[in-house]
This record gives C-alpha cells, sequence and structure tokens, in this order.
C-alpha cells in the first residue's frame, strides 16, 4: 500500500444513448473498462442496449494525483475487435485538494458539500456535480459527456475513502512523486 492516498471504488451506474456499433442490428452490446495508471477494471457486458444499466461497482488506488481515471465504453463483438463507443476522463484532483483538509474532514457533519465541481473542457462533465463528504468518505455523482463518439452519457458515482496515515503527507507526495521512485 506504499504511495497509496486513498481507495477509490467507482459505481458504473448506466448509460444514456450511446451509439450504434451493431450497424445491421441498429444496436451495441456496450461495457466499460476503467483505467488508472497501469490498474484496469471493467463492467460486466450488457447485451443489445443503447442505455444500459450496469450498477457495477470498480475499484481502484489513486497513487499520483496528476493522472486521471480513463473511462472508455466498448461494444463486445464475437468475430471482430470490439468497437469503441467513446471516452471521459475523471480529473483525481478535485478530491486530492479536498484531502489535503487533513483531520478537519472527520469534524463535518454527513452530506456535507465540500465543492461544486462545474462542467469545463476537461472535466467532460454534462452539468455540474458536487463533492460530498458522507460516511468517512468522498463521494461525487456524475454524468458525463462521452467524446470521440457521436453520442453517449453515462453516470458514475465515485467514492474515495482517505487512508489515514497518507492524509498529512499528501502534498508532499503530490510534489515529490514525480522523478522519485520507491525501491
Ligand atoms: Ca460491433
Ligand atoms: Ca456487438
Amino acid at each position: 500500500m506504499e504511495g497509496v492516498m486513498g481507495i477509490l471504488r467507482l459505481r458504473i451506474k448506466k448509460g444514456t444513448n450511446l451509439a450504434v456499433r451493431d450497424m445491421a442490428r441498429g444496436t451495441s452490446d456496450p461495457y466499460v473498462v476503467a483505467t488508472l495508471g497501469h490498474q484496469k477494471s471493467k463492467t460486466k457486458m450488457v447485451d443489445d442496449n443503447l442505455n444500459p444499466v450496469w450498477e457495477q461497482d470498480l475499484t481502484l488506488t489513486i497513487k499520483d494525483p496528476t493522472v486521471p481515471i480513463k473511462l472508455t465504453v466498448y461494444d463486445k463483438d464475437t468475430f471482430s475487435e470490439d468497437d469503441n463507443m467513446g471516452t471521459a476522463n475523471v480529473d483525481v484532483n478535485p478530491y486530492v485538494e479536498c484531502l489535503q483538509m487533513g483531520s478537519d474532514l472527520d469534524h463535518l457533519p454527513d452530506g456535507t458539500k465540500l465543492e461544486t465541481v462545474q462542467p469545463n473542457e476537461h472535466n467532460h462533465l454534462a452539468e455540474e456535480s458536487y463533492i460530498i463528504w458522507n460516511k468517512d468518505a468522498l463521494t461525487q455523482d456524475m454524468v458525463l459527456r462521452l467524446t470521440d463518439v457521436e453520442t453517449g452519457e453515462i453516470e458514475v458515482q465515485i467514492e474515495i475513502t482517505p487512508i489515514e496515515d497518507h492524509r498529512l503527507s499528501i502534498f508532499q507526495n503530490q510534489i515529490g512523486l514525480h522523478g522519485s521512485k520507491s525501491t
């Protein structure tokens, strides 16, 4: 667990109005792959559905706050390579900023709104979203507009549970991570 700042649970809820990648059938068989650095995790595939409900949790660990989580939707195909149905990135930095509040977080009541995140060209948000402190974790519900595709949005919830010992040293980690290698 060395260098780990927090455990990140990504709930992949559903997709809306996704792109057609099986032209003959006019549909797709979508699943979502989440990557963060070298970590990779994916949802099950939903057959024949452009508005799939996955409701599946993927778990990743945050080590470097400058690396975004990349979500890619694919259409599962049997006789050819799976088709790309768009991507969206989740910036981890706003959570790291919240984690820097350190032990102050412990005194906050559940449901405290820590930050409002507006849609911009980097975060792929389709609408305004909030980082909430709830039950010893940061959570955020978001609707992400997929890029590199003609249509589609996905709904995800992110939940980050801070690792106690690393709370105070997060800032140092942020500065020292690049170029330093633990052996
Ligand atoms: Ca296909
Ligand atoms: Ca397919």
